[in-house]
């Protein structure tokens, strides 16, 4: 399976943590994003998104990174993997924490540290209010349950763990969400290489984010 990556980016390294729990080996390709490489007509062929990541399985070619974790556990995972059974009421709540994830958690850290990061925004205000009750809401399902989605660790930690990592890139204080601190520690016991996947990402995500050169897409 090729896998078009880059290590900084929180969305690979989820892939990646999903990979190592199943044993499967990804042919990995680096994506230079900071040269554009991802707008190069034979990358956006594959991904007219132009975004990482991207796997391409034979005649498959994915792109979305919840997506790409569904199918491998679907594709390569145990037959009733616990990190997506395939009972339709845990997958319902292991989906809902995805697309909360996806749809709100992701999306309204990005609305506020982009601006922060790239445009020289205050802290505070607005956004930061919306992010903050969007970690609320996760600190609640974390209180009544240890891991995203219930007893059990499943595809919801590994996609929400990336998106947490970021909060930890841009040195925001989890204390105030002491449910998730503690969860987030935990992940980073229990997720096989959790480290080696994704330190040097994360640090190369800081530096990049202090230099504050801002992203094409953006
Ligand atoms: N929703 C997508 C987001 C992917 C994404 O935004 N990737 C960023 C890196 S973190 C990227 O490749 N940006 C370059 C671009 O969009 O041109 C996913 O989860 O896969």
């Amino acid at each position: 399976m090729n896998f078009y990556y880059h290590p900084a980016s929180p969305y690979c390294r989820s892939v990646m943590l999903v990979a190592k729990a199943l044993n499967l080996n990804l042919n990995t390709i680096f994506v230079d994003l900071m040269k554009d490489e991802q707008l190069r007509p034979s990358y956006t062929a594959l991904n007219p998104f132009h975004c990482v990541p991207t796997l391409v399985d034979n005649d498959l070619t994915l792109w979305e990174s919840r997506a790409i974790l569904v199918y491998l556990v679907d594709k390569y995972g145990r037959t009733n993997s616990r990190l997506y059974p395939k009972d339709p009421r845990s997958r319902a709540i292991i989906n809902q924490r995805l697309f909360f994830d996806h749809g709100t958690l992701s999306e309204r850290l990005e609305d506020y540290y982009y601006p922060l990061y790239f445009d020289g925004a205050p802290a505070g205000g607005e956004k930061l209010e919306k992010l903050e009750e969007a970690l609320h809401l996760l600190d609640g399902f974390l209180t009544n349950n240890p891991y995203a989605a219930g007893p059990n660790v499943t595809l919801a930690d590994y996609s929400l763990v990336a998106t947490v990592s970021t909060l930890e890139v841009i040195e925001y204080d989890l204390s105030k969400y002491p449910a998730v601190a503690a969860w987030y520690e935990g992940c980073k016991g229990l997720m096989v290489d959790f480290h080696a996947i994704n330190d040097e990402g994360m640090e190369q995500y800081r530096a990049y984010l202090k230099s504050g050169l801002q992203p094409t897409a953006y």
